[in-house]
């Protein structure tokens, strides 16, 4: 993959985070260090960020960050009591995904943008379990901005779990039976942290 365009990445080896149980990979180095800062500012500005609530205990919760779904029409997402609509692709988006399907030879239907503003926002620990996923689905997750301490445990067995902090312009990639058998969140910090995006890439299935 060519390293001069803004949307092209740059040669990287992953490191293998999990291999028992699932496939967690990650590509510290996947967008080229020079074009961070304007993709970073470019998303911000064009992506329609919104509030979302969820209901916990049968009441109305906000979730602490920023998120909005894109994606092609027809393929609607759901996670605790909330209904996404996917809106078009936007170029910035589409470029994005045309790059990891080149690189990864994959193919997605769907992003969910995450931006968390400061270590107020994060994601609390939840597995991408959702029917509409299918069964060991396959997630591709850049993040850019601001390093955040992610984290992955084992739901069932003691394995060790995992921590990193998720360097800007580094890829995540969570396949195999990770999400049947791991958890992931993004904790609050009280560290001063400056803002983050993170891109989910999926593939959501019809559920009819
Ligand atoms: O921001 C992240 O790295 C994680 C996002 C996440 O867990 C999700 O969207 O399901």
């Amino acid at each position: 993959m060519g390293q001069a365009s803004l949307f092209g990445a740059v040669e990287d080896t992953p490191e293998v985070l999990i291999r028992e149980d699932g496939d967690v990979r990650l590509y510290r180095e996947w967008w080229p260090q020079a074009q961070r800062a304007e993709l970073f500012s470019r998303l911000r500005a064009e992506l329609a960020w919104q509030q979302t609530w969820i209901r916990m205990h049968g009441k109305p919760v906000a979730v602490p960050r920023l998120d909005v779904w894109y994606g092609d029409g027809g393929r609607h997402y759901q996670y605790s009591g909330a209904a996404f609509s996917p809106r078009p692709w936007t170029p910035t988006l589409k470029r994005i995904k045309e790059a990891l399907e080149d690189r990864e030879g994959l193919t997605f239907n769907s992003v969910l943008a995450n931006l968390y503003r400061d270590g107020n926002d994060g994601v609390a620990w939840h597995s991408d379990d959702e029917p509409e996923l299918g069964n060991r689905p396959l997630i591709a997750s850049i993040s850019l901005g601001a390093e955040r301490r992610f984290a992955l445990r084992h739901k069932q067995r003691g394995l060790p779990s995992v921590r990193l902090d998720l360097p800007d312009g580094s890829l995540l990639v969570m396949a195999g039976d990770t999400q049947h058998f791991w958890e992931h969140e993004l904790a609050k910090t009280s560290r001063p942290v400056g803002p983050r995006i993170n891109l989910t890439f999926r593939t959501v299935f019809d559920s009819l």
